[in-house]
């Protein structure tokens, strides 16, 4: 029942008691645009003039999400007080029989995220404070590195180095195989959702298997030992595959080694430890503690990268941070440049209070997202910073977001030489 309803004559005792006229939530509203690329924000505002904002892409799904809030969700914020951000959050996700999945967490997400906003404001202090306080004067970041071949790739390793990057992930191209996972087109900034069907990319494990090692071998001789170097294998290798991938990039002491194999079956996991001490990271996928609760408990991971857009927000990812916690395993936000400066801004004031903290991803978003929202972070020395602006600090030009209409867009699939599906 939503307070307006109560307001027009059934009396509602748990609204009347909580909610304060100033903090009541008054207008829900759903921007999509397109800045370069799709992005999808909720702006929550209350009868006090103070409005928040929560992210909500979906890379590819965006309007699913956008039909969710907008039909949904929005109608049922409608009059609840925007302090109440853990009963809303409770209303969502426990109230709904229909729960868990990408497009029903990324929509929760944007609620939680818009209200810890408000909370922020109305407090006069950042996010970071409210979960409290600084763990850490800025938070360690990795670039994205790549190229055709080993050699362009660890050129451009460098040219992060040079630029005061600490960490990088290195990708590069597989003789053989058409478009690999991570590689730019004709000098672009790297972008999977190209086209508006999915693109059809093949996939070849063995050469892959056989380039991999021999990158990290290039890029270990080109630019020593200080850098810390990643790698995503983007759910392309079986459990025994990657288990041999991971023993073989060992002499090269990876920071992790990402995505190994699909984790719909955690278990699968144990196979890749069993034979390396390559550290893990997985979980950029997943939704819900409930998706990496064998991973955790039975220490098959090193770092849960499943940030705060697709998992529920800040009181979600809260507490999956704090179980991992007790088993040493760290946050490594998944922070691509589909996740809008929106998630970034409220990752970043997470990873500045998260004590088990590890590393943050960082891909620059275009010089047009950055101007449709504007945001207090800046990176210094290897690491990102966050302002002291009440909130996560990001805001948006909606007269300039209504410049530049949603474009249909759909991340790529990948097939096997024979044809046969694989996983992308
Ligand atoms: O939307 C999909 C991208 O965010 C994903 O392909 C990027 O794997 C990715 C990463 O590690 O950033
Ligand atoms: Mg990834």
């Amino acid at each position: 029942m939503s307070h307006v309803e109560s307001e027009a004559g059934t009396p509602d005792r748990w609204h009347a008691q909580a909610s304060t006229r100033d903090r009541e939530i008054v207008a829900a509203s759903v921007i999509v645009s397109c800045p370069g690329r799709n992005f999808v924000t909720l702006k929550i505002q209350t009868r006090g003039g103070v409005h928040g904002l929560g992210d909500a892409t979906l890379n590819g799904r965006e309007l699913a999400v956008a039909a969710y809030l907008r039909e949904h969700v929005a109608p049922n914020l409608i009059g609840r007080d925007a302090g109440r951000i853990e009963d809303i959050w409770q209303f969502l996700y426990r109230g709904a029989y229909w729960r868990r999945g990408p497009v029903t967490m990324t929509a929760i997400a944007a609620v939680d995220v818009a209200l810890w906003d408000i909370l922020g404001k109305l407090a006069g202090m950042p996010l970071y404070q409210l979960l409290g306080g600084r763990s850490r004067d800025g938070a360690l970041v990795y670039a994205h590195a790549n190229g055709r071949d080993i050699s362009e790739a660890s050129d451009e390793v460098g040219k992060y180095i040079e630029q005061g990057f600490l960490a990088v992930r290195a990708q590069c191209g597989v003789p053989g195989i058409n478009k690999a996972y991570g590689i730019s087109t004709a000098g672009k900034p790297y972008e999977p959702a190209e086209s508006e069907l999915p693109a059809e990319t093949v996939w070849n494990t063995p050469r892959y298997l056989e380039t991999a090692p021999k990158l990290f071998e290039r890029v270990r001789a080109d630019h020593g030992n200080q850098v810390e170097l990643l790698h995503d294998v983007h759910h392309r290798l079986t459990p025994i595959e990657a288990a041999r991938l991971a023993r073989d990039l060992e002499p090269y002491r990876l920071f992790w080694l990402e995505d190994a194999t699909p984790a719909d079956n955690q278990k699968c996991f144990e196979l890749i430890r069993q034979h390396s001490v390559t550290p893990l990271a997985v979980g950029e996928v997943f939704n819900s503690i409930w998706d990496c609760k064998h991973l955790i408990e039975q220490q098959l991971i090193d770092y849960i990268r499943t940030t705060i857009v697709h998992g529920g927000g800040i009181s979600h990812i809260r507490r999956l941070a704090d179980f991992a916690a007790l088993y040493q395993v760290r946050t490594g936000f998944h922070g691509a440049t589909d996740l809008s400066p929106v998630c970034m801004g409220a990752a970043l004031h997470f990873d500045t209070w998260v004590p088990n903290f590890g590393i943050q991803e960082y891909m620059f978003h275009s010089e047009l997202a950055n101007e449709v929202f504007p945001h207090d972070y800046h990176f210094r020395d290897g690491r990102l910073h966050v302002g002291d602006t009440p909130g996560h600090g990001v805001d948006i030009d909606e007269q300039l977001a209504a410049r530049f209409p949603y474009l249909p867009r759909q991340l790529p699939v990948a097939r096997l030489e024979d044809g046969a599906m694989w996983d992308w």
